[in-house]
């Protein structure tokens, strides 16, 4: 029996999805992010398994793969197509290769067009098969960097994974609007890109026209992951244990506004923010104190360091610094709040103040 389980990365929208052997707990974990390792490591210890291999299924532009930063910690290998050029990968996939895991093993077919290294991974009994991004959910990926090119997407999509059989379910790389799988079928008909009559020509036209803005991660993303995610220092920074924190590939230890309201009233919350934000349109949080980060260096003294400090402000980039800021003047337990209060608020959180948008205030 193999274990599936299909995971979400919300800031990227990617998934990652874990295969495991149930029997011997072998597993693999296909296009893991950075910024959920911690997330990922204790869901498979916590089920017993043992990864083998981390799986990426291209070189990602949007966010940073957790291969090597999960080989530190789990001891797994990285697998990456051949063509990517990438280095620090124990093995180089090209088309044909298996994977095994246990008694099964993934297939590698060779779907370039959205990069020139994009793979797809097909289990055993071709009942599911990892398409990346060269198709994803009635759409498929854009082929206007990194080697991309519309007609030899379209010959990977026709021959690589509409040859699977249609109840074959596929699972993409990402998807933007809450859909989690499809079927060979299902997009043989459907696709808008490249199902029903749609031909070569039609299909290039389209891709030409897609007119998408870079993803905003892309210049931080696709260096770090031609080198598997690996960390400049090749330090690992020891794994925090006073609340569930994600660390960023900027090494910033991170709190989702989930975690912090059940740790609340165990540690310190200040708001960098400036004193007319803190009393504006997103309020602020019912604990927090409000020390703006120019002031931060100076007011360190009125914090204690034996408790851990999290650092909140409007969008997170204000309070990355200001968790900088407070490990030079030696507080060990710093982290800020993920999305500051933009996600805080966001995501229904209680606030002080605030302005009730639906009052018409
Ligand atoms: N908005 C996203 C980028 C979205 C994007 O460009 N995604 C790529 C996959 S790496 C794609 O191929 N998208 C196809 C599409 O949106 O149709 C970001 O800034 O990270
Ligand atoms: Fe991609």
């Amino acid at each position: 029996m193999v274990i599936f389980r299909q995971l979400f990365d919300p800031q990227s929208s990617t998934y990652t999805y874990l295969l495991a052997d149930a029997q011997t707990g072998e597993c693999v974990l296909i296009d893991p992010v950075f910024e959920q390792c911690g997330r990922d490591a204790s869901f498979i210890r916590e089920l017993g398994l043992e990864l083998l291999w981390t799986l990426e299924t291209h070189i990602h532009a949007d966010h940073v793969t957790g291969a090597w930063l999960l080989k530190q910690r789990l001891g797994s290998k990285i697998a990456v197509c051949a063509e990517t050029g990438a280095t620090d990968a124990d093995r180089l996939l090209g088309h044909g290769d298996k994977i095994a895991f246990g008694d099964h093993f993934l297939e590698v077919r060779a779907t370039p067009g959205h990069t020139n290294g994009c793979l797809t991974y097909v289990t055993d009994d071709k009942i599911r098969a990892f398409t990346g991004d060269a198709l994803l959910i009635r759409g498929c990926g854009r082929t206007d960097f990194q080697q991309g090119d519309a007609r030899t997407l379209f010959h990977s999509i026709k021959e690589q994974i509409f040859t699977l059989p249609d109840n074959c379910l596929l699972f993409p790389g990402h998807d933007y609007r809450g859909a989690i799988a499809t079927s060979v079928n299902e997009e043989k008909r459907f696709n808008p890109r490249i199902g029903g009559e749609q031909n070569e020509i039609d299909f290039v036209g389209y891709m030409s026209n897609l007119s998408l803005p870079h993803p905003k991660q892309m210049d931080i993303a696709v260096p770090a992951n031609l080198c598997c995610g690996r960390l400049a220092e090749d330090k690992i920074p020891a794994e925090p244990t006073w609340a569930h924190l994600n660390l960023t590939f900027a090494g910033i230890w991170e709190i989702t506004s989930h975690s912090l309201e059940e740790c609340s009233g165990k540690l310190q919350i200040i708001d960098v923010r400036e004193p007319e934000e803190f009393m504006g349109s997103l309020g602020h949080i019912a604990d927090a104190v409000l020390i703006p980060l120019g002031e931060l260096a100076k007011r360190v003294g009125e914090l204690r360091k034996e408790e851990p400090v999290v650092a909140v402000c409007r969008s997170g980039a204000r309070s990355a610094q200001a968790t900088l800021i407070l490990r030079k003047a030696g507080f060990e337990q710093v982290a800020k709040l993920s999305g500051g209060m933009l996600r805080w608020q966001a995501s229904g959180h209680r606030v002080v103040g605030g302005f009730d948008y639906d009052a018409g205030l």
